[in-house]
């Protein structure tokens, strides 16, 4: 099973997906797309370090780096579904196209899971944004994220 996104930074919405497929899978490989035509606030080296820190408690997850089609990185670690959050119906429009690309391009199957509704709003993006402007995200992202944050963002706004 597999977790794929961006991760710029880890939110509690997905440490939550990741949690819960934890709790249902054997293995669950956490994968950080590296889009080269993309630069994150993050550089892919600090996401993975901090995906890695926040998932410790679970044993049987581990996080790697990806480029290029997710179905061909799910081919390489011999993996047969993605596991997404979704959020709201707005999530649902795109998630249903790439799930069914991904299935006639390789097999790859997904798996939707519900958001918990204490997450429904939070995404990486809202997160930089508030955060960038001195809001309060402690509550959205865990602590190492919080102060990953603070740090980067520190005289940002002005
Ligand atoms: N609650 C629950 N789940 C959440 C939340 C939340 N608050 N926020 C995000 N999620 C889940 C969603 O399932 C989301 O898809 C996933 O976490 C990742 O979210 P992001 O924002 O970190 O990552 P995205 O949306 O930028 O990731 C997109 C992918 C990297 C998965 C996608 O672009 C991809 O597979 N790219 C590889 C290239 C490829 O294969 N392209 C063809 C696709 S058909």
């Amino acid at each position: 099973m597999v977790c794929p996104g961006s991760f710029d930074p880890v939110t509690n919405g997905h440490l939550d997906i990741i949690g819960r497929a934890a709790r249902l899978y054997d293995e669950v490989v956490v994968a950080v797309l590296v889009n080269s035509s993309k630069a994150g606030l993050f550089t892919i080296d600090e996401r993975l370090d901090m995906l890695r820190e926040v998932t410790k408690q679970y044993p049987n997850v581990r996080v790697e780096a990806f480029q290029g089609l997710l179905v061909d990185f799910c081919k390489a670690n011999d993996i047969d579904a993605v596991v997404k959050g979704i959020r709201a119906a707005s999530d649902f429009d795109y998630e249903l196209q790439m799930a069914q690309m991904n299935v006639g391009l390789a097999g790859v199957e997904t798996l939707f899971m519900a958001t918990n509704p204490l997450y429904s709003f939070v995404s990486s993006s809202l997160i930089k944004d508030v955060a960038k402007w001195g809001g309060d995200v402690t509550q959205h992202v865990p602590e190492l994220v919080a102060t990953r944050l603070h740090e980067r963002l520190a005289g940002r706004s002005q």
